[in-house]
């Protein structure tokens, strides 16, 4: 492991995170509720030019393989740069880490850019604001998703709300055209799908809590989960770890983003549990 410096928040109220400068990724998250809100696989490998499988990895400036960029693009597998970390006057804890561009990023996706990555914990609330500023002298246009992986007791006693009545894209079986019609998603199977126009919060449900996720500036979400054989193939996925995460992204793919020069874009993911009372 070479250069992988780690960054520890700690709101006044006790909310922690971890976040690590490789990829600005976000690997724990334990509101003052006090139980760990993000999956981090135990296979995953901490080093440079490998993305941590778990938590909250960056993608920019490509969802997937939506593009000539290797998958995901290049802001998970970049050492971020910290701008500052510490509690603010309200008693929150809050990190800021920047990329911008250089040799190696010209060499691939040839614009000058500055990304940020805000990360604020309070009480039982996660906030990710992403944003991105076009600094160069011509337009471009990205995608983007906070690829962020929920970590639950048991994917069967798990549910999805807020995703009835919208339309999807389906990866696994690639079709176009979907329409989810029951209000709630039960992972049974390996799932992957892109949500478009995302209007109203995002409900995982367990029976010990909710988390409501609520997003803006994103246009799209994502839900994915590998199931069984998917996970088998995908090294630093730990064994079964299907079973114990979701990923509900906040994400913009469809349609993708535009920057003139000088101008800026910028997206949230905000995350409340809401554990059930006794
Ligand atoms: O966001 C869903 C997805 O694009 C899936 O298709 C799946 O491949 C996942 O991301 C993980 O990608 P990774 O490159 O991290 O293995």
């Amino acid at each position: 492991m070479d250069k992988v410096s780690k960054v520890l928040l700690q709101a006044r109220d006790g909310a922690r995170a971890e976040l690590h400068t490789h990829g600005a990724h976000l690997c724990s998250w334990i509101p003052v509720s006090g139980s760990e809100q993000l999956f981090l696989s135990k296979s995953s490998e901490f080093g440079p030019g490998k993305a941590i499988r778990g938590g909250v990895p960056i993608v920019f400036p490509q969802f997937s393989n939506h593009g000539p960029l290797p998958k995901h693009g290049f802001a998970r597998n970049a050492e971020w740069r910290l701008v500052s970390s510490g509690v603010l006057e309200q008693g929150a804890a809050q990190a800021v880490f920047e990329l911008q561009e250089n040799i190696a990023r010209l060499l691939v996706w040839p614009h000058v850019f500055r990304a940020e990555l805000v990360v604020t914990i309070a009480e039982e609330t996660l906030q990710l604001d992403f944003s991105v500023v076009n600094n160069g002298d011509t337009a471009f246009s990205f995608t983007t998703a906070l690829h962020t992986y929920f970590k639950v007791d048991d994917i069967t006693q798990t549910l999805i709300h807020g995703l009835g009545g919208l339309d999807y894209r389906d990866t696994v079986g690639g079709s176009r055209d979907c329409q989810q019609e029951e209000p709630f998603l039960e992972i049974t199977a390996e799932t992957d799908r892109i949500y478009s126009d995302i209007t109203s919060d995002i409900v995982i449900i367990q029976p010990h809590q909710q988390v409501q996720i609520r997003q803006s500036g994103f246009n799209d979400a994502v839900v994915w989960n590998p199931g069984a054989e998917k996970n088998a193939q995908i090294s630093d996925l730990e064994p079964n770890g299907y079973q114990r995460m979701i990923c509900v992204e906040a994400a913009t793919i469809l349609h993708p983003i535009s920057l003139a020069p000088g101008q800026l874009w910028s997206g949230t993911q905000m995350m409340t549990v809401h554990p059930k009372s006794a």
